[in-house]
């Protein structure tokens, strides 16, 4: 008797759990863990992102991704004009989201005119630029990270790489790859 009701007392439970959830998701099955994005290293191409109109996803040996063989690249044109990358993920209620990424400075600027701004916008909270980026960014690859803070709601989050460059003041390239979106 008392095995019978363990095991109904049991299966209640799993009705509850399924039956009852407002939502396909559930905490059980979203926990607040692991990396989200399909295509962080750019070794897919652009799939995933919104890529801006001169930027390139390449693979450049002499040039080396940070890891893999591609990154993304705002080629130094040293014509005016700005581009942009960006893409969007789902951050579950609950979640802290983390985005870590790397870039790479290659100019021949020494005074801030090319910039790199890269920023993150969150449902619920202004869109905010994290880092400005510019000449003295370093000609190795540099790790920067961003994160969301938690919410008791679902929410989305925008991270985006928005490159400026102005003509006649030296050649900027700016090189993005691993943008890693992690969930704790
Ligand atoms: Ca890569």
């Amino acid at each position: 008797m008392k095995a019978f009701i363990t095991t109904a007392w049991a299966a209640a439970l799993l009705l509850a759990a399924t039956g009852g959830a407002p939502h396909d998701r559930t905490a059980a099955d979203a926990p607040c863990t692991g990396q989200i994005h399909a295509n962080p290293g750019f070794e897919l191409g652009s799939t995933g992102w919104t890529v801006g109109p001169r930027m390139v996803v390449l693979g450049d040996t002499a040039r080396p991704a940070h890891t893999g063989l591609a990154y993304a690249a705002f080629a130094g044109l040293d014509v005016t004009h700005t581009d942009l990358l960006r893409t969007t993920v789902t951050v579950p209620a609950g979640c802290d989201l983390t985005v870590h990424f790397w870039v790479r400075t290659t100019t021949t600027e020494t005074s801030r005119s090319d910039y790199l701004n890269v920023g993150l916008a969150v449902t619920g909270i202004p869109p905010k630029t994290r880092f400005s980026l510019a000449f003295d960014g370093g000609s190795q690859w540099r790790q920067y990270s961003m994160s969301t803070g938690t919410a008791t709601t679902d929410r989305t989050a925008t991270a985006s790489f928005l490159a400026s460059e102005t003509a006649g003041n030296g050649v900027t390239a700016f090189d993005v790859d691993d943008v890693t979106f992690t969930l704790s």
